[in-house]
């Protein structure tokens, strides 16, 4: 049987809906926030959910490599994974399952496509707080085993353009691999759009009278890739990428968007957007691209 890309999600990965939300993993207690986007990802996982997923597979910036695309080799990762910005909000106790084999053949098809690809298999590597609060948010249960890959560092070392390029081959190599896996899979891409933020925590994190985007110029970026998304705009999305990472210091940049949007082959359907909301300031969205609905789940 073929494998399918079932759905490529957005989701953006900031540490303060986990600790909005009091899971047990997660030492500090809140008296919760963010509430839209929480309800948001409720929305998406829904959906995603009962499309019966046999992986998640996601791209996160938060886990940047220099050297090359890097895979999680091992079948289980354990151990607290803290925010380094935000220790006082994210010190998350872990246990993730790992699909190995999906790992090695997603880097095995990155090295067709003339990338430099490594799978990490040391036990005590610690994983960064933006793969797991993107697969928290979406299955908080964590019993469907994950791909984790690294953001390799190329749009900060050369340019925008280089790692879009970079990342778009590692999307065909994802793709190719899932087809090949006869797995149905779910795409995480782990970024905030806007990036502008304040610089003073007030004194309670999520007392929401003080959230709020910073910036006009910020909010109308982010709309603008919302209607794109909305009205199946995805190669036109990709050729302004570049300017909105740089007007709006979009983390986007970091490739995970891209990578999700190759893989999917660029879709033409509309994506549907299950909430937009500021997280002390940046711009999150979390959206939906129904793959296997419009598409069959083929590329
Ligand atoms: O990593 C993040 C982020 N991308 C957005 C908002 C807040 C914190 O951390
Ligand atoms: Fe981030």
């Amino acid at each position: 049987m073929t494998g399918k890309i079932i759905a490529g999600v957005l989701a953006p990965h900031p540490p303060h809906l986990v600790y909005a939300s009091n899971p047990p993993q997660n030492e500090p207690r809140s008296e919760g926030g963010w509430d839209m986007l929480r309800w948001g990802y409720e929305r998406m996982r829904k959906s995603v959910l009962a499309k019966k997923p046999d992986v998640l597979i996601v791209h996160s910036p938060h886990w940047m490599t220099v050297v090359g695309h890097h895979v999680l080799g091992l079948p289980k990762f354990q151990g607290l994974s803290v925010d380094p910005i935000f220790p006082h909000l994210f010190r998350f106790q872990y246990d993730i399952n790992i699909d190995v084999d999906l790992s090695l053949a997603i880097a095995e098809e990155g090295r067709a496509e003339g990338l430099i690809t490594k799978v990490m298999k040391n036990p005590d590597f610690r994983l960064d707080y933006g793969a797991i609060t993107s697969c928290y948010l979406t299955n908080p249960a964590f019993d469907i085993p994950i791909v984790c890959l690294s953001s390799n560092n190329s749009p900060y070392y050369f340019s925008n353009e280089v790692g879009q390029h970079q990342m778009e081959k590692l999307g065909r190599a994802t793709a190719r691999a899932i087809a090949k896996s006869g797995k149905r899979a779910v795409l995480l891409a782990s970024n905030s759009l806007s990036h502008r933020h304040f610089t003073n925590e007030p004194e309670i994190p999520e007392d929401m009278s003080h959230e709020h985007i910073y910036h006009h110029g910020q909010y109308l970026w982010d709309m603008e890739m919302l209607k794109m998304m909305r009205e199946g705009r995805s190669r036109e999305l990709i050729d302004v990428l570049p300017e909105f990472m740089d007007m709006a210091l979009a983390e986007v940049k970091a490739g995970a968007l891209t990578w999700m949007l190759s893989a999917l082959d660029f879709p033409s359907y509309p994506a549907e957007v299950h909430a937009y909301g500021s997280v002390i300031g940046t711009g999150n969205a979390v959206v939906e691209w129904a793959h296997e609905a419009n598409s069959g789940g083929a590329r």
